[in-house]
């Protein structure tokens, strides 16, 4: 009986151990934001490439400086922005889970108008 209940404290600390390990594994720190700045011109991005870690907040500056309305989607990620010309806007988003993900304006996504993010660990 003595040595079933010295055990207990022991099993304790080794289940929070795995606790604790189970929420370190990604890493404790946030990663630090990321600042991106699009321009949106003709039916083209300037920027077609985002490279953002899981659970890194990412903030968007998109600037139309064309003379065309445009807009911005990420699906799942970010619902649609729309600007007229010479309009700017800010918005910012945080991928939880690693992958490739596709952002479009949804009037020129046809024309070629997409870019990636890509989310790594
Ligand atoms: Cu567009």
């Amino acid at each position: 009986m003595n040595s079933r209940r010295s055990l207990l404290p022991a099993v304790l600390l080794a289940v929070l151990s795995l606790a604790v390990a189970a929420c370190g594994g990604g890493g404790n720190a946030s990663p630090e934001p990321l600042a991106v700045t699009i321009h949106a011109k003709g039916a083209k991005f300037d920027v077609t490439t985002i490279n953002a870690k899981v659970n890194q907040t990412v903030n968007v500056t998109y600037i139309n400086s064309g003379v065309l309305d445009h807009t911005f989607v990420i699906d799942g990620l970010v619902p649609e922005q729309n600007l007229t010309e010479g309009q700017t806007t800010t918005f910012s988003f945080r991928p939880t889970a690693a992958g490739t993900y596709e952002y479009y304006c949804v009037r020129h996504k046809n024309a070629g108008m997409v870019g990636t993010l890509t989310v790594s660990r």
